[in-house]
């Protein structure tokens, strides 16, 4: 099939300065798309490997995945029982990368939203970065064709995040990251419950607190052409509300700090 002779078949040698790297693209329904992601993947960044972490797809994407992975040793698939969320495939690819001893994972969309080709500029920047954030609010960097309402909800979001948690990042729903490894024990990714844009606010607070160095990028992100999101009212409202209650708990806690300084000064 011309779809897999032309995969480069090379050693993971690594990325220079950051060693190996493991793409993780999550899948659901995603057949029209999965070939020319991994595709994508591989040509723009030949020394990294590809995990797609399908979720049993009732559109066949598993077996086309399969495919991919038999005619190229850098394509991995992990098959999953059922849907269960963005967050949760992104727990079990990561944990598959961090048996196998990889030095960085990699979020990336199927739906081609995050290009591959700006995937080295990424790495680049994790030479020098704990967390790597492709991101669509920094100088530089763009979205194409999202109507109104999205813009506003993602721009609304990643304000509404730094405003309430005091989360210095400008676009913390961003999905499109680098972890080096190491970072993913220090912050306790496995007691991580969150689903959706929750999952990426999450890693990216705890990433924060925990004192790892956070870099954004600037991306330039597109709609997907082919396929449906599976993005819903109820990941929004999860994320509102989670936001909401880590930004009072923060507060909570600098205030009782503060007021607790304030006792021992005052004795
Ligand atoms: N394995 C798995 N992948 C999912 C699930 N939900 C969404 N995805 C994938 O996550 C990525 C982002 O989802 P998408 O629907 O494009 O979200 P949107 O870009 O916010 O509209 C895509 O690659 C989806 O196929 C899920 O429950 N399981
Ligand atoms: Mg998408």
């Amino acid at each position: 099939m011309s779809e897999s002779t032309n995969t480069p078949q090379r050693p993971a040698e690594g990325y220079p300065g950051v060693g190996r790297v493991l793409v993780v693209i999550p899948t659901y329904n995603e057949s029209d798309n999965v070939r020319i992601i991994v595709e994508r993947v591989r040509r723009a960044a030949p020394t990294v490997d590809v995990l797609i972490a399908d979720d049993n797809s009732p559109d066949g994407t598993g077996a086309i995945a399969d495919e991919l992975a038999g005619a190229d040793t850098q394509t991995h698939v992990l098959h999953r029982p059922g849907k269960q969320g963005l967050g949760a495939a992104y727990l079990a690819g990561f944990a598959w990368a961090r048996e196998r001893g990889y030095d960085a994972v990699v979020e990336m969309d199927a739906d081609g939203s995050h290009a591959p080709e700006q995937l080295p500029r990424l790495l680049d920047a994790a030479r020098d970065a704990d967390v790597v954030i492709g991101s669509r609010w920094v100088r530089g960097g763009k979205v194409l064709n999202w109507p109104v309402h999205r813009l506003l909800l993602s721009r609304g979001a990643s304000l509404y995040t730094r405003i309430a948690m005091g989360l210095p990042v400008r676009d913390a729903t961003a999905g499109y990251r680098v972890y080096r490894t190491p970072v993913l024990d220090k912050i306790e990714v496995d007691q991580v419950a969150s689903q959706g844009y929750c999952f990426q606010i999450d890693l990216a607070w705890r990433s924060y607190r925990n004192g790892m160095r956070i870099a954004e990028v600037p991306i330039t992100f597109a709609e997907r052409e082919r396929g449906a999101s599976k993005m819903s009212s109820n990941i929004v409202g999860e994320a509102l509300w989670r936001v909401t209650v880590w930004g009072a708990r923060a507060r909570l806690a600098s205030v009782k700090r503060a007021l607790g300084a304030g006792e021992k000064q005052s004795v």
